[in-house]
This record gives C-alpha cells, structure tokens and sequence, in this order.
C-alpha cells in the first residue's frame, strides 16, 4: 500500500512550474564526460526524514507521519523502512545514510537492542535488495542516550568507552552487511563544557585509541568501506574535539591514524566553525582527504546547527567546483542532512525539501561545470602565482634557496610590484556561469 500520494519525480526542465519535478537535476544528462547521477551520489538521511517529528526546545512535534499510528515499536519500525523504500525510489534517490538507533528500538540491554536491530536489518536488507537501493553510510548514535552524558571515547567512565566500543562494533558490522560504502564517526558528545573538570590530554587519547581499535576490527571482519570522520566546532557540547578539517587532521597525524580515515564535510558544521562551506572542502581536498558531504546549510542570523535544507546556489556552485576538482566523491556522496522547518510538517513537503536540495546541487554541478571549462579563474590563479615559475619564485619551490640568498637578491632592490588581486572580477565570473544555466 502507497504510503505518499506523490507520483514518481521526473525532470521537467527550467521552465517548468510542476512543484513535484526537478528543474535541473537530470540524470541521464552528461555533464564532464559523466551522467549527473554519478557526479551527485545523492543520500536520503533516515533520522530526520523518518524520525524527525518537528519537536524544539519551546514545543512538541508537529509532525503526525502515517507510521505513527503502529504502537508495537518493531512494526513501526518496519513502516518506516517501508516508507524509505518508497521515498528513495520516487524521488529517483539511490542511497540513504543512518544511525544504528534510528531504525530500530533500544532494549534493556545492549545484547536486546541487537537483537531487535537484528531483526530490523533483516528487514532492511530484503527490502534494499528488492529496490536497488544503497547503504552510502552507517554510523552509531552515541549522544542521545544519557549514558553518554559525558561524552563516549572521551567519557571520564570507562564503561561507557566500553559501551561505546561494543555498540559501534555492531555497527560497523550492520554497515558491512548491508554493502555500507562507508562508515561515519561524528564526535557526538566527544567535547567539553569545562576544563576545570576535564583531563583533555586522556579524552584525547582515548579518542585515539577509540578509533585504532575500530580500525583493526573493520580490517578483522573485512569491512572494506572508507572510514570517515566529520567535523564540528560545537553543539551538543561547547567545544566539540573534532573541531574542523584542519583539527582533525591534526589530530589524526599525531596518532598516525591519517592512512585510515577520510573527512566527511557538513555545510553547516563548517559555517559554525567560522568557514565557508568550500573552504572546508579546499582544506580537505588538498590534503587528501575529501571524501564525502553531508548538504545542508545555516542561517546566517542564526548561530546553530539548523541543518536546512541547501538551496544557497552560489554555495553549491563553490562546493561543486571543489568536488569536480576533488575526482568526484566516490565511494562517497551527497547525504541531505537536513530537516525540514517546524511548521513545514505536511508529508508533500518531505518531497519538496529533497527536490530543493537535488535541484541546487544539480545547478551548482552545471555552473561549477562551466566554470572548470572555461577556465578563467584556472588561468587567474596561475598567472597570479606565476612569479613562482621562473628567477627565484623557481628556486624557492625547488628548495634551493636560503635566508642568506633571498636577502642578497632583494636587498638592494627600490620598488616591489603587486597586481589586483580582482576579487570583484571573479565574482562576477562566478555570477554569469550561474546566471547562464537559470
Ligand atoms: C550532527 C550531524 C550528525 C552526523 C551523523 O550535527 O551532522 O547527524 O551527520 O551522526
Ligand atoms: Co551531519
């Protein structure tokens, strides 16, 4: 039985005015020598499309959803699988991302909340099979639980490190049986809200320590998906360890855990964090380790995670443009983490979120597309770095130049040339790719 009164989304052009097609994104059509649909690995995200019932800090939920109706929390959460399978294949989405707590309910004890987990991807898997669709990620919710009060790998408890230890072993082994492409280590609770009480060097070793034993066992029981880990500056806790893309490399080179890990970046996470979205994304690419996005953006009055839906052109126009310079994401994607507001609590406008945000990211591809092949700001950049390419510039980046050299060839020298850096020029460039695919 049909549980959303939503025909299939089709791609209806630009011009078109149906609220339930795309105006962009279509898939079949070759963009850099690639279809869309493999440049935008698209992932739905189970906790807020499935879970997420409107409830803030001031109210309860607003959001009455067909599966509410089932008591019995195993049957529940069936419908929801139900109503994912269903979502992902009319919205033409492939893969969806989630937490173990997210699809089935807790026990009274971890070996009980297994078992119904287990029954729950027995479930799951029959139902992806039948329907094409793919894990991009699993990961472990250890931040809703009060056990976790403290945080978990960082926990001053020991049995909660062991718990945390246990429940993310689980699953690490639900994402390996399901064909996981990857394996999400969000920070939680791994943070602090005081130092008075916090011994920040041991927490940080723990976390260490926390992720080389999750390493060994993914290479034990073969797991083969990427391990990825995402930054975020704060929220829940005041500061959050895995702070951006430069602390957790940082991190991750002093622990010799680098090879093991690449970085999943989240729009808002990096707004939080003071970044733009592609600066992130630049840092992370740079150094090797981009691997995958979690789309969503902020308000810019706003200084909270309010994981909004992206429909910021101009963001995902950048952020393209890093992704394409990137290779693509693969094994990674595009995972909306992203809820719809409050008040938008009609089932229709679950749809037209996800539309929003294929639509954007569909738009950003073409322009960052456009921009890559004209190859303006390519020869921009390179002209201005370009006194690197001859004299001394040369000698510098071959190492062969010193203190003492570079002080004999510029000491005497009376005027020192700059050019405009022409900030205003890219950005109209940037400007027109947009304007020219609207
Ligand atoms: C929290 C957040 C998480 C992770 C997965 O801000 O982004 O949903 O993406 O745990
Ligand atoms: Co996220």
């Amino acid at each position: 039985m049909e549980i959303f009164n939503v025909k299939k989304i089709e791609y209806s052009g630009k011009d078109s005015r149906d609220l339930l097609s795309f105006k962009y994104y279509n898939p079949e059509e070759i963009i850099l020598g690639k279809k869309m649909s493999e440049h935008l690995r698209f992932s739905v995200a189970f906790w807020h499309t499935f879970n997420a019932d409107g409830t803030d800090m001031f109210g309860v939920g607003t959001m009455l959803r067909p599966w509410d109706k089932y008591t019995d929390p195993i049957d529940k959460a069936k419908k929801k699988i139900d109503a994912l399978i269903e979502f992902t294949e009319k919205l033409g989405v492939e893969y969806f991302c989630f937490h173990d707590r997210d699809i089935a309910p807790e026990g009274r004890t971890l070996r009980e909340t297994n078992r119904n987990l287990d029954i729950i991807v027995d479930y799951l898997k029959q139902r992806m099979k039948e329907s094409n669709l793919k894990l991009l990620w699993g990961t472990a919710n250890l931040f809703a639980n009060p056990r976790f009060v403290h945080g978990a790998a960082t926990s001053c408890n020991a049995d909660v490190f062991a718990y945390a230890a246990a429940q993310v072993k689980k699953a690490i082994e639900i994402t390996k049986e399901l064909g996981g492409e990857n394996y999400v280590f969000w920070g939680g609770r791994e943070g602090y809200e005081t130092l008075l009480n916090t011994d920040m060097e041991l927490e940080l070793d723990n976390l260490a320590r926390f992720l080389s034993m999750a390493v060994d066992y993914a290479e034990k029981i073969g797991f083969k998906g990427q391990f990825l880990i995402e930054p975020k500056p704060m929220e829940p806790t005041k500061h959050q360890y895995d702070f951006d893309s430069a602390h957790v490399l940082a991190f991750l080179r002093k622990y010799g855990l680098e090879r093991h890990f690449k970085l999943n970046i989240e729009a808002n996470h990096a707004t939080l964090a003071g970044h733009t979205f592609n600066h992130e994304l630049r840092y992370a690419r740079i150094n090797g380790v981009l691997g995958s996005i979690d789309a969503n953006q902020g308000d810019l009055f706003l200084g909270w995670d309010t994981d909004q839906f992206p429909t910021d052109m101009y963001s995902t126009t950048l952020a393209m443009y890093e992704i394409l310079k990137n290779g693509g994401l693969t094994p990674g994607g595009i995972n909306f983490d992203a809820k719809v507001r409050r008040a938008s609590f009609e089932l229709e406008d679950l749809f037209i979120a996800h539309i929003a945000g294929i639509d954007t990211f569909a738009l950003g591809l073409k322009a960052a597309a456009k921009l890559i092949e004209e190859g303006i700001i390519d020869k921009f950049v390179e002209e201005r770095y370009s006194s690197y390419k001859e004299g001394i510039g040369k000698k510098i980046l071959e190492g062969k130049a010193n203190f003492e050299e570079l002080e004999e060839y510029i000491i005497d020298k009376e005027e020192i040339t700059n050019k405009s850096g022409k900030q205003e020029y890219l950005e109209t460039i940037v400007n027109q790719a947009i304007i020219s695919i609207l």
